[in-house]
């Protein structure tokens, strides 16, 4: 039953929360998550106060990149159930007024798709479906491009007698977009989906789908414009968006690692009807050195505060931000720009505010909400991911990094982090397997850090002892409170801060309306000694410290803070 009156740009309204389907829940005791699993939580999702989940993709696949390499677009993964499972989630994810977006991975297929089997055996109408390009002859490859996962950008093909193209693993060859029966199928794949009731889409590493003509090599420069955001990228999401069943009340999240600016907006303003969001990553690279990721250096504060403005800014109206904190490409931002030991709830809480209170469509990422944190990786055997695997391969054979020092690199930003299953209870692997072995090992603190702990308020690792409050509890009033029309439409504006500062301050305001939000992002105390705009007093709507909510406040300089102290604040009219 459909009880959402369907509503254009819905989306500006959700709250959006993203599953990692393999570590969600397995039901049928094979170690692996599965859709009758999310079924399941559809409650606790509501409950959660989430309006339409992401799933990562669900298709038949060999699984060299956990799914990201798909074999056939229109048939669910027999290990995470069958079509019919899928459309029986989607029934019941709306009974609850949920929406259901898919995961398309349009950059590429798997190797092991129809289209690549034919393409490399040169069936008619196939040859074009892929970039194949001959051997140079001189020991070199077509290009110099690099692919994501620490490998060249070519294979070669003994079948066809030719290289081809992928950005990610050689499992996953790069489709040719600029082939218009390749365009025109991928349409009806995401049609096929809208037929079976999905409300919108997240398109995978979509500002990669156009090249360059003749595919250049980048003799050093950036990508841009070469395989990131190339010539056709635009004409090509508008005749994606233009050829989609119910285009108006679908959304569309682009993935657009890299991307600029300028592009961002773009492709975002709705007078262009390309896509209606694009996913962030620059706060995701602020502690990377210069030898990017694996390669850690600590985040100052300054650069988030500044990277927040920066894309609040540049995505004001028309446009419209999704507020992405992290995913499962990223190590868990409690372990990364929290403090997962003496602040584990307080920086959890902390985070979240900061970044889901802003201008935009929140995106939750499995477990944060109960504050998971990275997994203890034991050794390289255990790393699950390949683009981890490969970072680590590539440090120690090709750099020369000894394994000792290498391995503690890979293992801080492993993808293998925030891939660990949910934590659902305290029983056997955490509630999330019936099986004595899940595909990836559970993070040992399920004992403490769990849903269920959670739910009945028993958490926390520091403060008062007295004290309900876990970060559970903490997400449901956070994403409550964000419902309010001042949080859902009104204008963002940040407070400066001296550069030193850890706090993070900001305003949202709609006529007769300021919400100021101030928050610690710190280990020690803090102090605000400037203005935070013209009234004098204010109410606190949400702390996660005790005894500080809907208490009165003085709203002149100084407001003091304690370690990862948040305060949202509901300023008086004067
Ligand atoms: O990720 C895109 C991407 O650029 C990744 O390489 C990611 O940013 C990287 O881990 C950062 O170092 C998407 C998916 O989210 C990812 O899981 C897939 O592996 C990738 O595309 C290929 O489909
Ligand atoms: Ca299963």
């Amino acid at each position: 039953m459909w009880i959402m009156r369907s509503q254009h740009r819905w989306w500006r309204h959700a709250t959006i929360y993203h599953i990692y389907p393999r570590s969600f829940l397995d039901t049928n005791a094979d170690g692996l998550g599965d859709l009758p699993g999310i079924t399941s939580k559809i409650d606790y999702l509501r409950d959660l106060g989430i309006d339409a989940i992401w799933m990562g993709p669900i298709f038949k696949s060999p699984q060299i990149d956990n799914g990201y390499d798909i074999a056939d677009y229109r048939a669910v993964d027999d290990r995470f159930g069958t079509n019919d499972d899928l459309r029986e989630l989607i029934a019941v994810a709306h009974s609850r007024g949920i929406r259901v977006l898919l995961d398309l991975v349009f950059n590429h297929t798997s190797d092991q798709h129809r289209w690549f089997q034919a393409s490399r055996n040169r069936e008619r109408g196939y040859e074009d479906f892929y970039l194949w390009r001959d051997d140079p002859g001189d020991g070199t490859l077509p290009n110099d491009w690099h692919g994501f996962f620490s490998l060249p950008g070519w294979t070669w093909d003994e079948v066809r007698q030719q290289y081809y193209l992928h950005l990610f693993a050689p499992e996953q060859p790069d489709l040719n977009w600029d082939n218009p029966r390749v365009r025109q199928q991928l349409i009806e794949i995401a049609n096929y989906w809208i037929d079976q009731g999905v409300d919108g889409f997240r398109l995978d590493v979509i500002n990669m789908i156009s090249k360059a003509p003749g595919l250049p090599s980048l003799s050093g420069r950036a990508p841009t414009g070469v395989f990131i955001d190339g010539p056709n990228l635009l004409q090509y999401l508008q005749e994606f968006r233009r050829g989609l069943k119910r285009s108006e009340e679908i959304v569309l999240v682009g993935e657009t690692p890299l991307i600029t600016p300028e592009s961002a907006k773009r492709y975002t303003d709705p007078a262009e009807r390309a896509l209606d969001m694009v996913l962030l990553f620059d706060h995701l690279t602020l502690d990377h050195g210069p030898g990017g990721r694996w390669d850690r250096k600590p985040l100052e504060i300054q650069d988030l505060r500044g990277t927040i403005a920066f894309w609040q800014h540049t995505l004001d109206e028309p446009s419209w931000p999704s507020i992405y904190m992290s995913n499962h490409d990223q190590p868990r931002i409690v372990s990364r720009y929290g403090n997962d030991e003496t602040y584990r709830f307080e920086s959890a809480a902390a985070l979240a505010t900061v970044f889901y209170l802003q201008r935009g469509t929140p995106i939750v990422y499995q477990g944060d909400e109960i504050g998971m944190r990275n997994y203890p990786l034991r050794s390289p055997e255990e790393i699950a991911d390949i683009e981890s695997g490969n970072a680590y391969k590539k440090l120690v054979n090709i750099e020369g990094v000894p394994p000792k020092e290498a391995f503690p690199r890979v293992a801080a930003n492993a993808r293998d982090n925030s891939r660990t299953p949910m934590q659902w209870n305290n029983t056997k692997n955490a509630g999330f397997t019936e099986a004595d072995e899940p595909w990836f090992p559970v993070n040992p603190d399920y004992p403490t850090w769990n849903v269920e702990a959670q739910v009945t308020g028993t958490n926390r690792t520091s403060g008062s002892t007295t004290t309900t409050t876990t970060v559970l509890a903490f997400y449901r009033r956070l994403l409550a409170l964000r419902k309010s029309p001042v949080f859902l439409d009104g204008g963002f504006t940040e407070l400066p801060a001296p550069p030193d500062s850890s706090i993070i301050a900001y305003t949202r305001t709609i006529p007769h309306q300021t919400i100021v939000v101030i928050v610690n992002l710190g280990d020690k105390p803090a102090r605000w000694d400037r203005s935070v705009g013209e009234a004098t007093s204010g109410k606190v709507l949400l702390s996660n410290y005790p005894e500080s909510t809907d208490i009165s406040i003085d709203l002149r300089p100084p407001i003091d803070l304690r370690p990862w102290e948040v305060r949202v604040i509901e300023a008086n009219r004067e």
